[in-house]
């Protein structure tokens, strides 16, 4: 519990003013957790000798062995100053990409942010991601430079260039914030334009655009990291220093008698010492000066580094010792590395942990300091504006912003993450000092047992003669059986107070992310509390917190309650909370907003126990391991595996290490990472691959393949293609039939579907209500959104082939909301476009298309367009960047029997399910069909063969033209010297990497390289460049985009030279093929390929054979 005791911190817990709840965030190993050692340090919960040596928050076995965080921990410190006592709630987290989402745990939680950069390396990838996931949380960033002592020993710069050097990276930090705030302007901008110009629609005003866009009123000085701002420290968290330039102020305006206002304003900038006139004037750089910040602040640091390690002086370093008034112990001094005398020295003259903490208290805003903004946005869930909610969810406003503990403030808690402890850390599990009397009770029943034995032995002697010893003795020896408890994990909530007290034993709401407060409140009586009955609202259910405690890192400490502004661990959630959750007294309270997760997972594996009967611990500890991950998801295929999707290798690693030793406790073996692709359709090349043109013959070679492809035993006259791919296929009754042809939509389309993906499934609930009549509250901004998406879509869709067809868009796929276009092309089949939501403001009525035979069975053609479109006929994956479009549809009439079932939305009578397009041979069809009547009823009903003979249809047209495979692809970004740049391109090339550009990094000696690189050869990507180049590059892969590789998997070479190139089949350099036929092998598809050829036994031939 280190010096400080638990009361304390309790007594600090009730003030929130002097509460800071922070996280320590970074690129991957830019030292978050050697700082955090320095500041746990200062509490002497750890030796300031182990400080930056331990890191005590990576308190896993992995953790420690590999170097890197990869869960987030908190951690309570207690921090005073002049009279002042704070409490700083510290959360270190990760920095590798594979665990950005314990990033996003830890941001919800706090109120402000460490960001450190490394002083070397500056801005990286995971810097830009986590100073943005700081702003969209509205968290307040301090800037810690770190590792300085790298630009003194490694770079082995002068003090003037290191000023240069950290000049360089203040700028960089601030253009990333920049950008972000000047993008939050633009939106809030546009967003201000577009409400005036629904306020006064007056067509005739003349709409001015103003162009300022109101940047240069909004004022952005205070986000910006400046030392003179106080927000930044330089550190070297290794060796135990740090400071702020206040520090060095103060020092001065002491010794040279300038104030300290003056000197924190000239510190650090363009400012010199006249030593002539003593007063501090500008322009140091033009006048060839040295800057104050050198002069007077680095320029000792270099000496005493100069001294201590690189000389050895040993008068020299006295001599400093003595003029800063520092006494080091002898042994710190005699020892032979000289780091540690360094480490003493520094740690004493400019301690780091003082530097960041005050920094800390003084910059980062109190729990009390919550900003409006923030807590309408945690409580607004995206579809919903916060002034759409209840207006007594809207009082709750108030509680968060005073933050009050008192007894009728609502309480209110965020759960961000589950995380799973072992029950003996618990404390209640824990053996504790006995008090006085525990320990005389003790000696009691001590005393008490002894008596009994001696009686007993005695009574033994006594009846020696073979009586039986009796009953007594027996009892008297209660062999207690040892307690075997077993090992076991328990969950414990991460989560902060944000109002109210909460006391263990406590009943509370736990409210799911769906859960509604306008319907809760009209559901639950006036006044009710969490112990009521409250089982009729949906999305709420009740649970009681068992335990409380206060996080200490490896440590827990058991607290009976917990007041609002703290972070905090709750026990006994696991059963009511999967990963996150917002738990409240009152029901009026909303759910938070979900939290913002950087990466998607990408990286699935199959698991399976290596003993089959095994299989329900597998089941239970995968359980336990999607509870305790924020990022990990765990499903079952269709086809009973069991799969686990992680965010990376690291990630599934660690994954994989926790089922295995924690969760289930049982061997397993896991597949190969199972990659995704995509499959999809190109316009037909002008050229082949060895550079021809291409005339005619390879469409007409393709549909041949699709013919011979077709089913055994069924004849032709059942589906017919088309020259030019289109498909025109009849259902087996004969009674409908569908044209359909595969368009490949422009790339811009489909990039723009994907990314709007979600606004497409709210289009389609839209929709779907719409339809049913049911009544909805739509979200105006949504609709804005829609609106826009379809203006895009529109801009998109300009060419002849294209036109009118965002009209005629009649449903998006797979799942509804998919990148791919079902295209209403059919002549005189009108129904409502999927845009219908945004007509539906202005006259209810039109929704509904004037009603048609065919709009019954409108569902089935959308079905079979899904399940065509969620697996291709290449390898089973889900299409991509695709339109089809239906050019002709008939249905005939059937009997009433075949039909009820899908008379769904009108009651249509049967007769007028016609033929309603005058095509000739339905007409044939229809007498055929009557003259066999008997012989219908074998098929089953319409739509169901509708919807099969869409799938087949939309298969077949996708068939009819080029058909490509699209792998995701990774970006990543490499840093490298230059003597290892050739092999870090040579691991690239090997694995079809693609460079996209390379830069060197001002004022080092570092490249760095943008590359893209797919999914499928990632596996290994980062431990190969890494040995490669004896760990001087470490890439970070990061999921970007989908891309459609250029060859053809079905090629096969037809001239001679091309024969000679690529070999008979031309296998083995088709990376398609290669990709497609590992996808195929391990679905268990048909895989076409021979072992052996010609089985011939290998022999010379000679001449005169
Ligand atoms: N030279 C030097 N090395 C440092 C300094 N601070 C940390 N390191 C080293 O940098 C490496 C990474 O430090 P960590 O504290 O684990 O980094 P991290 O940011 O917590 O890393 P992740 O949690 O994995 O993202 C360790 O080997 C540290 O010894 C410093 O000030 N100077
Ligand atoms: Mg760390």
């Amino acid at each position: 519990m280190g010096v400080i005791g638990l009361d304390k911190i309790k007594t600090l817990q009730r003030n929130p003013a002097n509460i800071r709840n922070l996280c320590i965030l970074a690129h991957v190993d830019h030292g978050k957790t050697t700082l955090a050692d320095c500041l746990v340090a200062n509490n002497g919960i750890i030796s300031s000798r182990l400080a930056g040596k331990l890191r005590y928050l990576d308190s896993r076995e992995d953790e420690q062995v590999r170097g890197i965080t990869m869960k987030s921990s908190a951690i309570s410190l207690h921090y005073s100053t002049g009279n002042q006592e704070y409490l700083l709630n510290l959360i270190d987290s990760p920095g590798h990409v594979d665990f950005s989402s314990e990033v996003s745990t830890a941001v919800r939680l706090c109120d402000g942010a460490i960001v450190v950069v490394d002083a070397v390396e500056g801005v990286c990838p995971q810097t830009q991601a986590v100073l943005r996931q700081a702003w969209l949380e509205n968290v307040r960033p301090v800037l810690v430079i770190n590792k300085m002592d790298r630009l003194i020993m490694e770079l082995k710069l002068t003090a003037l260039e290191a000023y240069t050097h950290l000049q360089k990276i203040l700028g960089q930090v601030n253009a990333v914030t920049g950008t972000l705030f000047t993008s939050k302007v633009l939106e809030e901008r546009a967003e201000k334009v577009k409400e005036e110009v629904n306020r006064d629609k007056d067509p005739s005003g003349d709409q001015v655009y103003d162009w300022s866009a109101g940047l240069e009123d909004a004022d952005d000085s205070h986000l910006y990291f400046s030392p003179d701002q106080g927000n930044v420290v330089f550190a070297s968290a290794i060796d135990g220093w740090g400071f702020s330039i206040q520090h060095f102020a103060h020092i001065y305006s002491q010794r040279m008698g300038i104030r300290t206002e003056v000197l924190l304003k000239t510190l650090w900038g363009d400012f010199y010492l006249d030593t002539k006139i003593q007063r501090i004037m500008k322009g140091a750089q033009t006048k060839g000066k040295k800057p104050l910040f050198v002069q007077l602040v680095l320029d000792n640091i270099w000496s005493l580094y100069d001294a201590v390690v690189t000389r050895r002086d040993k008068q020299k370093v006295e001599k400093v010792m003595t003029s800063l008034g520092i006494k080091v112990m002898t042994r710190d001094l005699r020892h032979s590395d000289p780091k540690v005398l360094l480490f003493a020295i520094c740690n004493q003259w400019l301690p780091v942990s003082k530097a960041v903490l005050s920094m800390v208290c003084e910059k980062l805003p109190s729990p009390l300091e919550m900003a409006a903004e923030k807590v309408e946005k945690l409580m607004s869930v995206r579809t919903r504006r916060f002034d759409s909610l209840p207006e007594r969810t809207q009082e709750l406003k108030t509680a968060f912003l005073q933050c009050s503990s008192e007894i009728n403030a609502p309480v209110i808690i965020f759960v961000s993450k589950m995380f799973a402890v072992d029950t003996k850390t618990l404390p209640q599990k824990r053996q504790r000092p006995l008090n006085q009397e525990e320990i005389a009770q003790r000696r009691e029943v001590a005393r008490q047992r002894h008596a009994e034995k001696l009686a007993a032995e005695s009574l033994e002697r006594a009846t020696q003669s073979g009586s039986a010893p009796g009953e007594a003795t027996m009892t008297s020896l209660p062999l207690k059986p040892e307690e075997e408890e077993e090992q076991k994990e328990v969950f414990i909530a991460f989560a902060r107070i944000y109002s109210g007290t909460v006391k263990k034993g406590q009943r509370v709401l736990v409210l799911g992310p769906k859960y509604d407060p306008a319907q809760g409140l009209s559901l639950l009586p006036e006044g009710c509390s969490a112990s009521d009955c409250i089982q009729e609202v949906p999305h709420l259910s009740c649970c009681t917190v068992e335990n409380l405690y206060l996080l200490m890192g490896r440590e827990l400490e058991e607290l009976e309650e917990i007041p609002a502004g703290n972070v905090m661990g709750i026990g006994g959630l696991e059963d009511c909370v999967l990963k996150t959750a917002t738990l409240s007294a009152s029901p009026a309270c909303s759910p938070f907003t979900p939290l913002y997760f950087e990466a998607a997972p990408i990286v699935r594996v199959a698991v399976e126990p290596k003993h089959p009967s095994e299989m329900p611990k597998l089941v239970s500890g995968m359980r336990l391991l999607n509870q305790a991950d924020p990022c990990a998801e765990v499903l079952i295929q269709e086809t009973g595996e069991h799969v686990l999707v992680t965010a990376g290798e690291v990630h599934l690693q660690r994954c994989l290490d926790d089922l295995r030793e924690r969760f289930a406790k049982i061997e397993i073996s896991v597949s190969k990472p199972i990659i995704p692709f995509r499959e999809t359709v190109v316009r037909p090349p002008k050229v082949d691959m060895v550079n021809e043109e291409l005339g005619k013959q390879q469409k007409v070679a393709v549909i041949h393949q699709v013919k011979k492809e077709l089913p055994q035993g069924r004849s032709s006259d059942y589906q017919h293609v088309d020259p030019d791919g289109l498909v025109t296929l009849t259902t087996p009754n004969r009674l409908a039939t569908v044209c359909v042809r595969a368009i490949p939509l422009p790339q811009e389309v489909t990039v723009l579907l994907e990314r709007n993906s979600e606004l497409i499934r709210a289009l389609e609930l839209m929709n779907s209500s719409l339809r049913e009549g049911r009544a909805m509250d739509i979200n105006l901004r949504i609709l804005e959104a829609i609106a826009e998406l379809k203006d895009h879509l529109q801009s998109l869709l300009q060419e002849r082939k294209w036109r009118n067809a965002v009209e005629r868009i009649w449903a998006f796929g797979p799942r509804r909301y998919g990148p791919n276009i079902l295209l209403n092309s059919i002549k005189d089949y009108s129904r409502p476009s999927v845009w219908q939501c945004l007509e539906w403001r202005h006259s209810n009525d039109q929704v509904r298309a004037p009603a048609s035979p065919l709009r019954d069975f409108d569902n089935s053609i959308v079905s079979g367009f899904q399940l065509a479109t969620l697996s291709g006929p290449m390898c089973e994956e889900p299409l991509m960047g695709v339109c089809f479009s239906v050019e002709r549809w008939d249905v005939e009439s059937v009997p009433f029997s075949q039909n009820s079932d899908t008379l769904k939305e009108d009651s249509v009578s049967p007769e007028a399910l016609r033929d309603v397009s005058s095509h000739g041979n339905s007409v044939d069809a229809t007498t055929e069909r009557k003259m066999d009547a008997s012989s219908v009823d074998c098929y089953g009903p319409v739509s169901g063969q509708l919807i099969a003979a869409m799938k087949e249809a939309c298969r077949y047209a996708f068939q009819a033209q080029p058909q490509r495979l699209m792998a995701a692809m990774y970006t990543c970004e490499i840093m490298a010297t230059a003597e290892v740049l050739g092999r870090v391109y040579g691991v690239l090339g090997k694995r079809e990497g693609r460079v996209l550009h390379e830069e060197m990094k001002e004022g080092t000696d570092m490249f760095i390289i943008t590359a893209v690189l797919p999914v499928a050869e990632s596996f290994g990507f980062a431990d190969e460049i890494r040995k490669r180049t004896s760990g001087l590059a470490s890439p970070q892969l990061v999921f970007s985009h989908w891309e459609v590789i250029s060859s053809d998997p079905y090629w096969v070479p037809t001239t001679e030279e091309e024969y000679l190139h690529f070999g008979e089949k031309a296998d083995s350099v088709n990376q398609a093929l290669k990709y497609m036929n590992a996808v195929r092998r391990r679905k268990g598809l048909f895989v076409e390929e021979k072992i052996v050829e010609h089985a011939e036994k290998q022999r010379t031939l000679g001449k005169n054979k």
